[in-house]
């Protein structure tokens, strides 16, 4: 275009388009700017909200800049991209991020004091972007600042939810749900691109016609239609020019349908539809590792999918290359079985709309796809309804049933005469009504399969996949541990210990090679080191006891050791065994004498998470713990020596807070539940020691910092499975403390032992599957292990920083590498820093 134009135009449009400068005084001026113009106060009128609304618009500016330069060389250049589609992005807040990874904390920090603001005021205004449930959607957001700071070009595509995880209160100890319209004030953080607008549709019937070849050609009639409208999210890398994108779609009703409605009189119809069209993007399902198995999320994961192929088919398009090329162009990496439907979508689009033949379409899709899978636990394996698929995609299903002929065929021809391993791999469960597996038609359609951390690799491969394995062989299946990234986790979240590091090992650079920890085991021996390092953790404590203070209010003291399990609520993260635990302390230190009571370790029990709204158990997990803390906190036979807490709401910037101040944590999932965590990684980047089963990523910390720095106890995977045999026919008695505080319970010293009941009966024996009554006398004796490491504040901080120093291998750098270079093949692309807005 530009071309076309005189040279005068040209100049002037190059001179105005500089960047603006990174001073304080420039940036001053934008943020005034911001109050003056688009927010319309008089500028001295202000409170922290409207500060932050301005400085977050002024950050917005600049990230702006970056994300043009960014989009425009990749535009470009054109090199393979990747696509990672996720239904949850769990961003947390982003201005601080932004200005971190960018560089320009200091300069705002400067500019906004001086204009008579504290910024962590102003900071603290930011509501969470809450768009997801727990270590799926977070995991996400680590790879999308990964991928940004080692310059890949990587777009992530999810939905623009209304409604985010619901906010959580404690009312009479229950968990109580409201919504959480993160949207009120509108989000600053995204880029509205209202001209970017894509009918998805659903519904109707299909018509097969044989065409002027003979082949038969299916055209998809469909009942109704909806628009899905982009909303763009910069990612700014960190100390890179490089801005990546998240792009989330927004449904809304498609203008044409409604005018046929309209004109035929059916207002009301109109606005029904309208409506329906509007429910798709309204709320997240706040589900973690449980299908919800409902018609809108279908819906939902249909629309996004759908959204983001035509969007993906249409960048490749212009590039005017041949279909055979889009594998090398475009990688698109599935998390979870979510996004499963694009294998179909895109076989739709290759073979209906493109009139490929089917083999070539499926080679191009099937080198095009890969999938992450996070669970091997039944109840998370999403399955749909044929019947309702049916109804939504009809064409759809017709082709899914042929990816499973096809695929069905191969099998046989390579083990025939099997029928009950055809019935076992097969796609469709043949339930009442049939069911498809949508796990296993990601394995189908996908190059590689991976897993979230060596042992679960392993599991998924002797479990749920074995079939698959001995079909496909060994290399399609392979492990990718999970990682976080340090910038947020570390450098965001815990400032003093940060600013520690540099200045010990000379330089940042650890935060873009968290390898470069491991120069602090050098400073082990150095007891001003030490010292230095444990003041920062005191600080940390402190921080979090005002917090507790304001949501719980408990006062703790920050020289208790302060012990935290914080997730989402689910029997197999065993929230329960720990509060039984908790119980088993109380009544020791109850029973003891005053000179006994003398050398008890002080302890800060902190629990935090959210319960799935149906999930009753869970719900009564929650329960419980608030009913013993009512009655512990209140105890003068206890006092100091044990608190506990339940913190409401926990999400990402609350987890900012506790993540850093922890002493223990506690990971302690039944051995094979837990795919792999990521919570434990975080706690152990921030010098915080923890307690675990041989279970996820806990095993390859372990391997990391040493057994001497970690607390291990229970079973172990491959036992659990005579475990649990034993107890259903043997009839192991339940374990003898166990025992003892289950009586306290049933005695109703926490509340009315009425209402703990269903909880309780979930561990009578042979039914007490997460191996509660097993593993409890090793979790308790771990548990004093802690207590007596911990008096040993010298040792303890050699081990703190043990832990730290040793965590190089799980940044999400490393993780987004490897899935580069054996996954996806694609290469770093730097930007360069045109001056360009
Ligand atoms: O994914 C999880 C988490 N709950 O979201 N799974 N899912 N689904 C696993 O349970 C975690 O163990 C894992 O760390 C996380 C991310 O892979």
């Amino acid at each position: 275009e530009k071309a076309k134009w005189p040279k005068e135009t040209v100049e002037l449009w190059e001179r105005l388009s500089k960047k603006e400068a990174n001073d304080v005084e420039t940036v001053q001026k934008s943020i005034v700017h911001h109050v003056t113009t688009t927010l319309a106060r008089a500028a001295y009128n202000m409170d922290n909200f409207s500060a932050y609304q301005a400085v977050a618009l002024s950050t917005r500016d600049r990230l702006i800049s970056r994300w043009n330069e960014t989009q425009g060389q990749l535009s470009k250049a054109d090199p393979k991209r990747v696509y990672y589609l996720s239904l949850e992005f769990l961003l947390g807040r982003s201005m601080d991020n932004a200005l971190l990874n960018m560089g320009l904390k200091g300069t705002y920090g400067k500019g906004v004091e001086q204009l008579g603001f504290n910024m962590e005021d102003v900071i603290e205004s930011e509501v969470d972007a809450a768009l997801g449930n727990g270590g799926l959607g977070r995991l996400a957001a680590c790879y999308m600042d990964s991928l940004a700071t080692l310059d890949y070009p990587a777009w992530g595509y999810g939905l623009r939810y209304n409604y985010g995880i619901f906010q959580q209160r404690i009312v009479d100890g229950y968990q109580t749900e409201y919504p959480d319209y993160w949207l009120n004030f509108d989000n600053p953080w995204e880029l509205p691109r209202l001209d970017i607008s894509i009918q998805i549709s659903f519904g109707g019937h299909v018509q097969s016609i044989q065409d002027e070849y003979g082949v038969t050609r299916h055209n998809w009639i469909p009942a109704q239609s909806v628009q899905a409208i982009a909303y763009d999210v910069p990612i700014p890398g960190y100390d890179t020019e490089n801005c990546n994108n998240i792009r989330l779609w927004r449904s809304k009703p498609t203008k044409t349908f409604d005018l046929t409605s309209f004109n035929e009189g059916n207002y009301e119809k109109s606005v029904e539809d309208a409506t329906n069209a509007e429910k798709i993007t309204s709320v997240l399902y706040p589900n973690d590792n449980t299908m919800a198995g409902k018609e809108l999320r279908l819906k939902q994961q249909y629309f996004w999918t759908a959204a983001s192929l035509h969007d993906i088919v249409r960048r490749f398009k212009k590039s005017r290359r041949e279909w055979s090329d889009f594998p090398d162009q475009v990688a698109i990496q599935l998390n979870d079985t979510h996004p499963t439907l694009a294998i179909v979508e895109l076989q739709r689009l290759l073979v209906d709309e493109e009139m490929l033949s089917w083999d070539d379409a499926w080679e191009i899709v099937t080198k095009t796809f890969a999938f992450t899978n996070h669970t091997v636990l039944p109840e998370a394996m999403e399955k749909w309804s044929v019947p309702m698929f049916e109804y939504l995609l009809p064409r759809h299903l017709q082709i899914i049933f042929d990816i499973n002929l096809f695929f069905l065929q191969k099998v046989e021809k390579k083990f025939p005469n099997d029928r009950g391993l055809l019935n076992r791999m097969s796609i469709i469960e043949e339930a009442q009504p049939q069911q498809i597996r949508m796990a296993h038609l990601a394995v189908v359609g996908s190059h590689k399969v991976n897993g979230v951390a060596a042992l679960h690799s392993n599991l998924i491969k002797t479990t749920i996949f074995k079939d698959f394995v001995d079909y496909y062989g060994e290399d399609k299946f392979v492990n990718k541990t999970n990682g976080i990234t340090p910038r947020r986790w570390l450098h965001q979240a815990n400032p003093k210990l940060s600013k520690l590091i540099s200045d010990t090992l000379g330089s940042d650079k650890w935060l873009k090679d968290l390898s470069l920890l491991k120069k602090l085991t050098t400073k082990i021996d150095n007891a001003e080191f030490r010292k230095s390092w444990m003041a920062i953790k005191r600080h940390n404590k402190v921080r979090l006891a005002e917090l507790i203070k304001i949501r719980c209010n408990v006062e703790v003291s920050p020289d208790a050791l302060f012990d935290v399990q914080v997730k989402r609520i689910h029997e197999y993260k065993r929230q329960f065994m720990n509060i039984l635990a908790v119980i088993h302390r109380y009544r020791t230190i109850k029973s003891m004498t005053a000179s006994q009571k003398a050398s008890v370790q002080p302890r800060v029990v902190i629990f935090g998470g959210k319960a799935a709204p149906g999930y009753y158990i869970a719900k009564l997990v929650i329960k419980l713990i608030n009913s013993v803390a009512a009655v512990v906190n209140q105890d003068p036979a206890v006092g100091d020596l044990l608190k506990v807490v339940f913190i409401p709401d926990y999400n990402v910037s609350v987890a900012e807070v506790i993540v850093p101040a922890s002493d223990i944590s506690q990971h302690i999932s039944t051995a094979g539940t837990e795919a792999s965590g990521t919570s434990n990684m975080k706690f152990v980047l921030n010098g915080g020691l923890i307690i675990g089963t041989m279970d996820g990523a806990n095993i390859e910390i372990l391997e990391e910092i040493g057994e001497e720095n970690i607390f291990i106890f229970g079973c172990l995977a491959h036992e659990v499975e005579d475990l649990r045999h034993a107890q259903r026919y043997r009839g192991v008695p339940m374990d003898p403390a166990l025992q003892g505080v289950i009586s306290a319970i049933e005695k109703g010293v926490f509340e009315d032992p009425k209402i703990f009941q269903p909880l309780i009966s979930t561990l009578t024996v042979g039914k007490d599957f997460y191996l509660i009554s097993a593993d409890f006398a090793s979790y308790i004796a771990a548990n004093q292990a802690v207590d007596t490491a911990y008096k040993n504040q010298e040792e303890w901080s050699k081990k703190s920083i043990r832990c730290t120093a040793n965590m190089g291998k799980f940044s999400s750098d490393r993780s987004v590498k490897e899935y580069a270079d054996d996954i996806w093949g694609i290469k770093s692309y730097p930007i360069v820093d045109e001056g360009h807005m």
